[in-house]
């Protein structure tokens, strides 16, 4: 059982640890390394078997739960210690705090667009990017050049939907929660973290900068918070079943095995703090 905690309640050693865990997984050549983890992001964030598995459908929030369940493993492999820490941009918002400080996860890109050149993850010899639809091959941000970073309001008006997903569960869907927290519809705290952030975060690669894991454990605790309120039985996710091109819940998330209704209740595996 894992407790997953806010990088702002992290200690020193903790952040040392997490980062070694990351880049042992990044050296890791055969199976399941980090490479795997933004390979199968860009492979899935489009159309595989008719299915939008990943993104712009009602399986994003089930889908990244085990792909961020799966990653945790692999840092674990390395550190048993280690868990997933969530970043919660609401109260976050500092360039000069957690999680951009340089013993975690750096600051911006130079000039404000270019290569991160602060903390573990700059410069290609640190840090190489290895799997792109781009060319770059150093990390790059360009943090708070479009967008803006949600607020708590804008997490609570996602909380009071208690309408999981609507027809026809794409990001066309006019109500629902989970439309609203992905960004087909506003206030879109996920879409507009990854905009926000710029750079490799704004790109299908996003997953090759390690802050996305941060931002995604977030969106994973909103969605725990929203079942927290709402249910967390298979019941509260939709559709249920019978629904052409869309991840049931009795549906696998692919690549992986796991259904739907196995990852809905993640109390067993990991908690927030
Ligand atoms: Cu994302």
């Amino acid at each position: 059982m894992g407790i997953r905690k806010n990088v702002a309640a992290l200690t020193a050693a903790e952040r040392t640890a997490f980062v070694a865990a990351v880049k042992k997984l990044k050296a890791k050549t055969t199976g399941r390394n980090y490479d795997w983890f933004v390979n199968t992001h860009m492979t899935y964030f489009g159309t595989v078997n008719g299915h939008n598995y990943a993104h712009w459908s009602s399986s994003f929030l089930p889908w990244h739960r085990k792909f961020l369940l799966e990653f945790e493993k692999g840092l674990q492999a390395f550190d048993s210690t280690v868990t997933l820490p969530y970043w919660n941009w609401v109260n976050e918002q500092s360039l000069t705090g957690p999680p951009f400080t340089d013993d975690f996860m750096g600051g911006n890109g130079r000039d404000g667009s270019g290569p991160v050149t602060t903390g573990p993850f700059a410069g290609e010899a640190n840090w190489r990017i290895n799997v792109s639809p781009s060319t770059a091959k150093s990390l790059y941000r360009a943090i708070g050049r479009s967008g803006s970073l949600p607020t708590a309001a804008d997490v609570q008006t996602i909380l009071d939907v208690g309408t999981y997903d609507v027809a026809p569960w794409t990001s066309a869907s006019n109500d629902g929660m989970r439309n609203r927290l992905e960004g087909g519809l506003s206030p879109s705290p996920h879409g507009r973290v990854h905009v926000w952030v710029g750079g490799h975060m704004a790109q299908t690669d996003s997953p090759n900068d390690p802050l996305f894991f941060l931002h995604h454990c977030n969106i994973d605790r909103i969605w725990s918070r929203w079942q927290n309120r709402w249910g967390y039985g298979a019941a509260r996710y939709q559709p249920g079943g019978g629904t052409a091109n869309v991840v049931d819940v009795d549906e696998a998330l692919a690549p992986f095995t796991a259904t739907v209704a196995d990852v809905v209740d993640h109390r067993g595996s990991y908690t927030y703090t």
